[in-house]
């Protein structure tokens, strides 16, 4: 199962998730920051002010990327680092440990792609209503500017955002990420400023960098299938998609919301922040668009019977398989339980919805390139008395998941490349650092790494360009 040449394969991180460092060298604090010190927030208690220390071990990481002869490295730049009040003065130190990093990996001949915001928002920013508030669009532009400017030299291709879904609908709707917040009209109001802000960054990019540099956006698309084949329940399924995918591709791709959406919302919001001119801002071309993918969803209607029985509010926890759940930005559907196999995340293992999903979009949004920038799956690892992780769990998905692109290829979709999530294990969020992504094991007290069995297997992949 060969690729086509120049496909790229790469690995991705996250600041937050791997830097630690959190108060060294002028950073200010994120939203993070706060949430992972605030009781109750974080599964097993634990924070990421040191993570995997990676602000302090950049040669070993970098060396890790060489030896697995990754062609890219995916990562994200820290706003708080670079303008550590969210707007105003550029801190030199922050910019300085990027420029590090990017030199460190082109001497090592890999690739950087850098994503400017994975959801550690500037806590200054959050004070005055984070991205319920729109000048925080502005003010990631400005962002956008310094950072394109600092970097552009060297780096090919910016990412504005990673997983805009996330930041709103987790962040604001289901309150189990930063910052916290309940309820649905906030988080459609942040997913329209989320958009305006990638509007503005991408505009901003393009005037910093070179005429070479490309710009991307990542998005967590979701591959939504109804419960059952109840009207109500496609119907259901279809406003899902809306919500996940299109109230992101349709304004970024073609300049418009679709109407079926507004006007479902209607009770939750009148949609007036959307203001004139708006959609044409957010609508600016890409060089390619960045897919996450890790599980379909499931959907029904929310009936007044099945929204009786929910007792607890939307979570990832994986005793949510057990029984539906609200979703997060409406009040007209549930996640419902799926069948396994399952990752430690509870999420179900099924590869040719990635297929699905990559062929859909391919056909919505024909003449767009993609590319996976995250595939991954956490299992409960182990380092076993020989020293060793053997990971065959994952190994398996990742093969599942990298034949499924191939297969989409195969039917014509334009995918460009593949990062595997996550290079090293590290901060899950909510879930602090119960759950392993790596390829590469880290011992949280040691902080030594170990490449798992799946690293060795993913280094074959890239050497053959496929899958053997
Ligand atoms: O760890 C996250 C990452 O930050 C964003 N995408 C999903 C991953 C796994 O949950």
């Amino acid at each position: 199962m060969r690729f086509p040449e120049g496909f790229t394969w790469g690995t991705a991180t996250a600041a937050f998730q791997i830097e630690g460092a959190v108060g060294e060298d002028g950073r200010g604090p994120s939203i993070w920051d706060v949430f992972t010190h605030e009781p109750g927030r974080i599964v097993d208690g634990t924070t990421a002010d040191v993570a995997c220390d990676h602000y302090h071990r950049v040669p070993e990481d970098v060396g890790l990327l060489a030896d697995l002869r990754a062609q890219s490295y995916r990562f994200s730049v820290a706003w708080p680092r670079i303008v550590p009040t969210g707007s105003g003065a550029t801190n030199p130190a922050g910019v300085a440990f990027y420029d590090r990093l990017v030199d460190a990996l082109l001497e090592r001949g890999i690739a950087p792609l850098v994503t400017l915001y994975h959801w550690d928002l500037p806590q200054p920013l959050q004070a005055a209503g984070g991205w319920t508030n729109r000048d925080t669009a502005s003010h990631f532009a400005e962002y956008a500017t310094i950072v394109g400017a600092a970097l552009g030299d060297r780096v090919r291709t910016f990412s504005t955002f990673n997983e805009p879904w996330c930041a709103a609908y987790l962040g604001y709707s289901a309150g189990v990420h930063a910052p916290g917040i309940t309820g649905n009209a906030a988080a459609l109001r942040a997913v329209h400023h989320l958009n305006l802000a990638h509007g503005l960054g991408a505009t901003a990019l393009r005037s910093a960098l070179p005429p070479s540099g490309q710009v991307s956006i990542t998005l967590n698309l979701a591959h939504v299938v109804p419960d059952t084949e109840s009207p109500e329940d496609v119907r259901a399924a279809r406003h899902v998609d809306d919500l996940s995918n299109r109230i992101f591709l349709d304004p970024i791709l073609r300049g418009e919301y679709p109407q079926e959406l507004l006007d479902d919302l209607r009770h939750i919001t009148d949609w007036s922040f959307v203001d004139d001119g708006d959609l044409a801002t957010i609508h600016q071309p890409l060089d390619v668009l960045g897919v996450n993918y890790y599980t379909p969803t499931r959907i029904a209607a929310a009936t007044p019977e099945r929204l009786a029985a929910i007792s607890r509010r939307w979570t990832n926890d994986p005793s949510s398989t057990v029984g539906p759940s609200a979703y997060p930005g409406t009040d007209l559907a549930l996640a419902m339980p799926q069948d396994g196999p399952y990752t430690a995340m509870g999420w179900r293992i099924e590869p040719a919805t990635l297929t699905e999903l990559l062929v859909r979009v391919h056909r919505d949004h024909p003449g767009v390139p993609l590319m996976i920038t995250e595939n991954g799956a956490a299992f409960a690892d182990e380092v076993s008395p020989d020293g060793v992780v053997h990971d065959a769990d994952r190994i398996a998905y990742l093969h599942g998941h990298i034949g499924a692109v191939h297969a989409a290829i195969e039917q014509g979709v334009d995918v460009r490349g593949y990062f595997a999530w996550s290079l090293m294990d590290n901060f899950e969020w909510a879930w602090g650092l119960s759950r392993r992504f790596g390829l590469v094991h880290v011992d949280y007290d040691t902080l030594v790494r170990t490449p798992k069995d799946s690293y060795g297997w993913y280094r074959g992949v890239i050497a053959d360009n496929g899958l053997a």
